[in-house]
């Protein structure tokens, strides 16, 4: 992912360093280039737009054109413009209360199932007892494919079979989490070709009864300029509380994970980058952007 973006952010620098003086003609020249790379790369129109923007405003103030490296001003504006597009920090999981739950929600395959079990032994790992919740009611292979990931990982799994009723599951859930003594519970949800309807009435059912202290959008980085419109539809429908990409391992473009925190305003807070349970984890919005640039 990002292959392309790089190569040619790589060029711009390039050029950029090589420039003894910089006038705003030149530095509207090397932006101009950065706004295509970003394009192709997918991002969001407006998105790339205001990036450019914010990154002039600053480009072409005195300071760094008067600079003995202009250019390297330029490059370093152009990097942290690109942090803060990422998300400035790393936003960690809001998930104090014992319990809490986490309601992963997305299109169909975007990866929340594989995501619900990385996250599962993530949370392990930090010392927590999670339960997997298999809360997707319409496939029947979704809820063995949940099964299958809690016996691997030796995670507590509640699978009801044949309930089709996400608020009795989730009655279940919360009492099986007591008897168990979990701490955490993840609901998989089930996926839809498209946001519609029935999906979001369901989830803000499902909302209602858990009252979740997190809300992640499970979005597969490929998706590309679609992307922005499915973060924002289900960001108005549930209010979500950060997002999970995947399949950063892919040889997408990249553009749905530069936009994405910038159109919601909500952190991207894991990464998946493969189809093992270990290719998983917390986003840094820095290391992006180093791996990019
Ligand atoms: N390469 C790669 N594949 C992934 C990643 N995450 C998930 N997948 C694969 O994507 C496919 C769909 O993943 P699921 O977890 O089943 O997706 P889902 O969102 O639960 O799908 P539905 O339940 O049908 O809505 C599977 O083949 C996963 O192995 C990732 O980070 N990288
Ligand atoms: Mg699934």
């Amino acid at each position: 992912m990002f292959e392309s973006l790089s190569g040619k952010l790589q060029g711009v620098f390039k050029n950029l360093r090589g420039l003894g003086k910089i006038s705003e003609s030149n530095v509207s020249d090397s932006l101009r280039e950065v706004r295509m790379a970003l394009l192709d790369a997918d991002v969001n129109f407006k998105v790339a737009k205001q990036f450019i923007e914010d990154v002039k405003e600053k480009a072409i103030g005195q300071k760094v054109i008067q600079s003995i490296h202009p250019g390297q001003q330029v490059i370093k504006i152009i990097n942290d413009a690109l942090v803060e597009l990422l998300g400035s920090t790393h936003a960690s999981l809001e998930i104090d209360p014992k319990p809490s739950s986490i309601m992963m929600v997305g299109l169909h395959g975007a990866g929340k199932t594989t995501s619900s079990g990385k996250l599962a032994k993530w949370l392990t790992k930090q010392g927590r007892k999670p339960m997997l919740v298999a809360a997707d009611v319409y496939r029947p292979a979704a809820m063995d494919q949940l099964e299958t990931l809690g016996k691997q990982l030796e995670i507590p799994t509640l699978v009801c079979r044949g309930e089709k009723d996400v608020l009795v599951i989730a009655q279940k859930a919360q009492s099986h989490a007591a008897e168990q003594g979990c701490d955490v519970l993840i609901y998989d949800t089930a996926g839809r070709l498209q946001i519609d309807e029935v999906l979001v009435e369901e989830l803000v059912q499902l909302k209602n009864k858990i009252s979740p202290q997190e809300i992640l959008l499970v979005l597969d980085a490929a998706t590309g300029q679609e992307a922005v419109n499915v973060a924002s539809h289900f960001d108005e429908a549930l209010s979500i509380s950060g997002s999970i990409l995947t399949k950063l391992d892919g040889d997408a473009r990249g553009g749905a994970a530069l936009s994405m925190k910038s159109v919601t305003q909500k952190p991207i807070k894991f990464a998946g980058a493969g189809e093992k349970l270990e290719d998983f984890e917390p986003f840094h919005p820095e290391r992006m952007a180093t791996r990019i640039l």
